[in-house]
């Protein structure tokens, strides 16, 4: 049995150039800077994000931590989104290996904030206050689902973080998604972020990686904290190597995996018992509910996955369904008539 598996575009396999890539990798000690792949790969980066320099590190979750704790000392505070991955699935290493403060404004819909709940949660100098240092946001927005966030917010923001002298992390782990989604190069997104983190190993197909870029002096430092929490990685060539092919090979065609999204999320919508807005569908996730709430995402996950289509509930009332590299047009037209076999099934 083909399986479809949707629960998320990190289990995308690496393309055959890219194992070619690793094979044929150039490589040296990156704790010494003397990876030439690795090397290569990070000027790359900082290219395409219109960046001084880059930093590659091994996840998404250590390309966000690395970047905060490098910005903020122990006490410090940063703002994000309730909705946030770095919030919600990072497993709150900002607080436990940083000692830092995180303060939530509700996201909007939209993967955005209220600017004035932004504003009105930056502290002031007092004694009793930590001390706010960041604002993070995270563009596409994964819990918002796939969401790509308006430049003008993302400027509007910045605005306001620049008015308190403090830094905009971008957690950017989708930002190919979103530059496709809003139709600009993925540096004009980054252009509203002091560092942003992207990942290698989500849509664009590589098997591990993600890279920090910022200003030559905050990716330096950046370097130590990498250091520090274990992630100085010696002959990372390896890694890097299909790196490179993500970045030459893999971005464009993420509209495939958009388009596919569009299809799965207009079929959907024609399935009896399925709720979902097929307009929300910007990128490569799609967020649908059932129309009866008395019946069990999890059974109907163990029923999908037992026809071999995977996909996993990622709140209470909402399956999130992403499109990726390996996953087909025939695959989406499998997985809708599964879907409502299951669902007629179930109700
Ligand atoms: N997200 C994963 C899960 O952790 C939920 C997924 O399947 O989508 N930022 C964003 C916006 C992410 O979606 C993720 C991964 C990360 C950071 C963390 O990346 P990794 O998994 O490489 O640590």
């Amino acid at each position: 049995m083909r399986i479809v598996d949707l629960r998320s575009d990190t289990v995308t396999l690496p393309s055959p150039a890219m194992r070619e890539a690793i094979y044929r990798a150039e490589l040296g000690d990156d704790v010494y800077g003397e990876d030439p792949t690795v090397n290569r790969l990070q000027e790359m980066a900082a290219e395409r994000m219109g960046k001084e320099a880059a930093l590659l590190v091994v996840s998404g979750t250590m390309g966000n931590l690395v970047s905060l704790l490098t910005h903020c000392g122990r006490g410090d505070e940063i703002i994000m989104g309730d909705q946030a991955h770095t919030f919600l699935y990072e497993a709150g290493g900002v607080s436990a290996l940083g000692g830092i403060h995180v303060h939530t404004v509700p996201n909007t819909p939209d993967g955005g904030m209220d600017l004035a709940r932004v504003e009105e949660a930056i502290r002031g100098p007092n004694i009793h206050f930590p001390r706010t240092k960041v604002i993070c946001l995270e563009n596409t927005h994964n819990r918002c689902g796939g969401a790509a966030v308006p430049l003008a917010h993302m400027a509007a923001v910045r605005e306001i973080a620049h008015r308190h002298h403090l830094a905009v992390h971008l957690d950017g782990a989708r930002i190919f998604n979103a530059a496709i989604a809003l139709g600009v190069p993925a540096s004009a997104i980054a252009a509203y972020a002091d560092s942003v983190q992207f990942c290698l190993s989500k849509g664009l197909a590589a098997p591990v990686g993600s890279l920090i870029c910022g200003s030559k002096a905050f990716i330096e430092e950046a370097r130590r904290t990498r250091k520090m929490v274990g992630g100085g990685m010696r002959q990372a060539g390896i890694i890097a190597a299909a790196g490179i092919v993500a970045l030459e090979q893999m971005v464009d065609r993420l509209a495939e995996d958009h388009a596919n999204a569009k299809r799965l999320a207009e079929g959907l919508a024609n399935i009896p018992g399925i709720v979902i807005d097929p307009s929300s569908v910007q990128t490569n996730i799609v967020m649908f509910g059932l129309a009866n709430s008395r019946v069990s995402l999890a059974e109907v996950s163990a029923r999908l996955a037992a026809e071999g289509v995977k996909i996993n509930p990622m709140t209470a009332t909402q399956f999130r369904a992403v499109t990726h590299y390996g996953i087909e047009r025939e695959d989406i037209e499998t997985a809708l008539a599964v879907i409502q076999r299951v669902v007629a099934e179930i109700a």
